[in-house]
């Protein structure tokens, strides 16, 4: 049985595992998850995921959840080259490092962020946007991402520099669908999305 990957490619970990998998040749099936759907709380991905969230993996009858743990699963058990997780105790701990930082200080400002450019009325009230606005403006993250004076520079590099890494073709077809989020929100049955309504305000409140 090939091993499978759950993944919504609007989903930044599920990106992260996806281009990973892709980058180093793992084979694997791609079952798609449509998070806008919601099939996450489907029943047949309640045995896969117990969180139900992406990413998640089924190798045989090993299931996974969380990216960082499903990368370095896939790293460990198809022996990736070495710079993606060092055997070297202090360089590996200097990926551990990022790994454990990167979940409160990068990802949960992107979902936001996410979340601010898709907004759709029936989604969030116009009162909650802007309570969200000024609360997100006093985040340093967010603050140096609005004054895009001084660091559009930066973060444009550091994404140049990923893209490089990653190889165009391979990052531009992991990103095509977040970059079409906004659309592809206005198309969605809103019905099925007052489900992330809870979610989306504990995110900001
Ligand atoms: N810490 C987890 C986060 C996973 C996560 O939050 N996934 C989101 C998409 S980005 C999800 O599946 N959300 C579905 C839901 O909350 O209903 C990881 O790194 O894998």
């Amino acid at each position: 049985m090939a091993l499978e990957l759950y993944l919504d490619l609007f989903s930044q970990p599920c990106r992260s595992v996806y281009i990973f998998a892709k980058k180093n040749n793992i084979s694997f099936d791609f079952k798609k998850l449509s998070l806008l759907d919601g099939q996450q709380y489907g029943e047949d991905f309640g045995k896969i995921s117990l969180i139900r969230k992406v990413p998640a993996l089924r190798d045989g009858d090993f299931c996974l959840a969380e990216s960082v743990a499903i990368m370095l699963y896939l790293a460990e058990k198809f022996k990736t080259p070495d710079f993606w997780y060092p055997a070297d105790l202090r360089q590996r701990a200097r990926v551990n490092e990022y790994l454990s930082w990167q979940h409160t200080a990068i990802r949960m400002h992107g979902s936001k962020i996410f979340w601010l450019r898709v907004r759709s009325p029936s989604l969030i009230c116009v009162g909650a946007v802007r309570l969200v606005m000024s609360y997100l403006s006093s985040l340093p993250f967010i603050g140096l991402l609005a004054q895009r004076e001084s660091c559009s520079e930066p973060l444009s590099a550091w994404r140049d520099r990923v893209q490089e890494a990653v190889g165009k073709e391979l990052f531009d077809e992991a990103h095509q669908y977040i970059l079409g989020a906004q659309e592809s929100v206005k198309s969605m049955d809103s019905s099925k999305m007052q489900v992330y309504k809870p979610k989306i305000l504990r995110l900001f409140m």
